[in-house]
């Protein structure tokens, strides 16, 4: 079906999650929705805070511009403005804004009768968003362990805690994590290239069909995973990169609090060596 027949078929009333028929409409390609509304105010109010915030700091440049989180003395504190408040408005507003842009996918879902699989997809990026702010500060006790909002200082976050664990890369949950990232990527690489060849031929020769895709495959390894298959093994591999994570930053802190070579102790101790 033709696009913009399409449209005209599905831009209807209904499947909203809450306010009935209000914001129920589109604005230009937009669907607007009562999530769109809270999404749109609480990024923009959100962003705001950074200008504000930033107004107060000492410098402009965006690089540097860096808005931290209260001190660890200050514990679950409400915090005032300048001394990690600002850090708090916008840490709700961001929180505010991630789930309004999730309930609008789910709404959009709804429209169109089709799966909350996008949704579910982002609620795994929220989730490691939501741990390093919220979760894991709340068990440590205080807002100061959440990463600062600065483009430079958020990198010196990551490296500092990195580092008060002595070697970050032997958390073995960081492992899982980074192991799930590169087979991610490797998968994408393959996918992307090979519905390419498939799908991207010269002018005037016949574009070629899944089975010639899975032929390749067949051919190549013995085993093609199918055209649903490697959809649903791409979404496994990217939300378990993000879960593993996230579950890598509670373990770091929250569960175990000394260096992670020596976490291994209890494997070099094994009496089979
Ligand atoms: Mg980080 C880098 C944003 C959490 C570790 N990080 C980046 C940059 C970008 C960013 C400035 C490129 C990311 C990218 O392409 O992602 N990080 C960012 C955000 C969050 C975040 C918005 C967040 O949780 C809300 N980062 C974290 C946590 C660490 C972390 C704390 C583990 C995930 N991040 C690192 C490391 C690096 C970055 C290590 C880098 O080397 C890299 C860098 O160059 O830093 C200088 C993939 C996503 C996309 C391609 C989609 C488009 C995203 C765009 C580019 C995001 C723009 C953000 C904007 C500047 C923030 C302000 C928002 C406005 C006020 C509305
Ligand atoms: Mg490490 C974390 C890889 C070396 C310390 N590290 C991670 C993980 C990932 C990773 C597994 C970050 C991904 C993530 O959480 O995404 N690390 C990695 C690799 C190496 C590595 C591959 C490597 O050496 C090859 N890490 C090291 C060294 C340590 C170290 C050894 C430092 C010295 N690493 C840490 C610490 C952390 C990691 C500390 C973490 O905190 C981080 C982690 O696990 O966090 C959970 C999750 C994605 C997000 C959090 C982004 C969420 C985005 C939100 C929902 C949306 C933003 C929207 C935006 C504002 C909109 C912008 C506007 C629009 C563009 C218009
Ligand atoms: O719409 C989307 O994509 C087009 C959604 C999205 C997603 C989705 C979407 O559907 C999915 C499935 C994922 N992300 C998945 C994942 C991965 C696996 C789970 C994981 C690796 C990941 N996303 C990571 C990231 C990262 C990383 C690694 O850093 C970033 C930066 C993003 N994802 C970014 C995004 C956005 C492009 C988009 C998205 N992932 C969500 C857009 C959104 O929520 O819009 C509403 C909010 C705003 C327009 C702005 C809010 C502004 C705040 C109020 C203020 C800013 C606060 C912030 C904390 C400051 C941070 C400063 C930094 C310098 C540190």
């Amino acid at each position: 079906m033709a696009l913009l027949s399409f449209e005209r078929k599905y831009r209807v009333r209904g499947g909203t999650l809450i306010g009935g028929d209000l914001f129920d409409f589109w604005v230009g390609p937009f669907y607007v929705g009562f999530f769109g509304v809270t999404a749109a105010i609480s990024a923009m109010l959100g962003t705001l805070m950074i200008f504000a915030a930033a107004s107060q700091g000492p410098t402009w440049n965006p690089w540097l511009i860096s808005i931290d989180p209260p001190p660890i003395d200050a514990g679950l504190a409400a915090a005032p403005l300048n001394a990690g408040g600002y850090w708090q408005i916008i840490t709700v507003c961001a929180l505010i804004a991630f789930v309004s842009w999730a309930l609008r996918q789910v709404e959009i879902c709804r429209k169109l009768g089709m799966g909350y699989h996008v949704p579910v997809a982002f609620g795994f990026a929220v989730l490691a968003y939501t741990t390093l702010v919220v979760i894991r500060p709340l068990w440590l006790g205080a807002w100061g362990n959440a990463f600062p909002y600065g483009i430079f200082s958020h990198l010196d976050w990551v490296s500092n805690t990195g580092y008060s664990y002595a070697n970050f890369h032997y958390n073995p949950l960081h492992m899982v994590a980074i192991t799930f990232f590169f087979t991610t990527c490797f998968a994408l690489a393959l996918h992307g290239s090979l519905v390419l060849s498939a799908v991207n031929v010269p002018r005037g020769t016949e574009v070629k069909s899944p089975e010639y895709e899975d032929t390749f495959f067949r051919d190549f390894v013995g085993y093609s995973i199918g055209t649903v298959g490697i959809h649903r093994l791409g979404l496994l591999l990217a939300l378990n990169a993000g879960f593993w994570s996230a579950a890598c930053m509670i373990l770091a802190g929250p569960l175990y609090q000394g260096s992670f070579p020596e976490w291994w102790d209890w494997w070099r101790s094994i009496p089979i060596w």
